[in-house]
């Protein structure tokens, strides 16, 4: 029996699984994938992750097929089979690998440099002079990380700083994330935000929460005995809800506001507050 065109099968079994398997994950997996699409920068990251994901699946599929195949196919049976020829290097198969395998790193460099400019990027901490911002007039909230808590600075409502965070929706927030002490890291996951918090540092980070609800907010970076404490829950509100609870806020702040620091863009840990 003449040999099968083994790279015929595979190439079929390679181009079947790819057809099914890719429209499946990317319509079926992908709008589940985090953070959520509960602001344009989160929805960016599932973008892209489903993008990426599309390019995977074949990838992988191509994989699965080989190892599938050669398990079922190349297994050895019957006696010990005398030593095959020597190969040295197949012209096609090193252009077809070099050639794939440059388009999909350049496509996903170039990709990933146009996305990070625009809502993708704009979620990370991109230190004070941010290069993805939105257009228009952002709310600023000064996010100050401290062992334990994260407190949050209203700088267009007198400087108050409140304990919780409550932000309106349908408006582009300008989170400035700041520490007292150590190296913290803001990360309000269903935001698609992400930014270390350095103590002197002014790091810049941007969302849009395009639909209200509730979102986590966590220390990302180990800070301490209680770093796991530093834990809450956001709100995104109506814009007439924000209002009248950044109003409440003021007012039952307003005897501590009148004795905080100036508002600053980074703070210097207190020598005495470190010492304990
Ligand atoms: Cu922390």
């Amino acid at each position: 029996m003449p040999e099968p065109s083994h790279f015929r099968r595979i190439l079929i079994l390679w181009i079947a699984l790819s057809v099914i398997a890719t429209p499946l994950v990317v319509i079926l997996a992908a709008p589940g994938l985090p953070p959520g699409d509960a602001t344009s920068e989160a929805a960016g990251q599932v973008t892209d992750n489903t993008v990426l994901l599309g390019i995977a699946t074949p990838i992988a599929a191509l994989l699965v097929v080989y190892f599938a195949y050669a398990l079922i196919v190349f297994r050895h049976r019957g006696p010990e089979p005398d030593e095959g020829v020597a190969i040295r290097g197949d012209n096609r198969v090193q252009l077809t690998w070099i050639v794939a395998t440059a388009a999909i790193v350049l496509f996903a460099a170039v990709y990933g440099t146009v996305r990070i400019f625009g809502d993708s990027g704009a979620g990370g901490g991109q230190g004070p002079n941010p290069i993805a911002k939105p257009s228009g007039d952002p709310l600023q909230v000064q996010v100050i990380a401290q062992q334990w808590a994260f407190t949050y600075r209203f700088p267009s409502f007198g400087g108050v700083e409140t304990p919780h965070l409550e932000l309106p929706v349908d408006q582009d927030v300008e989170f400035h994330v700041t520490s007292l002490d150590a190296i913290h890291s803001f990360w309000a996951h269903q935001l698609g935000v992400k930014a270390d918090a350095n103590p002197g540092v002014d790091n810049v980070a941007y969302a849009r929460p395009t639909e209200t609800g509730s979102f986590d907010i966590r220390c990302a970076e180990l800070c301490g005995l209680f770093h796991g404490h530093m834990f809450d829950t956001g709100q995104v509100v109506s814009d007439s809800s924000f209002q009248a609870w950044i109003r409440g806020q003021q007012r039952e702040f307003a005897p501590a506001t009148r004795n905080l620091n100036p508002y600053n863009r980074g703070y210097l840990p207190h020598p005495e507050r470190r010492a304990g």
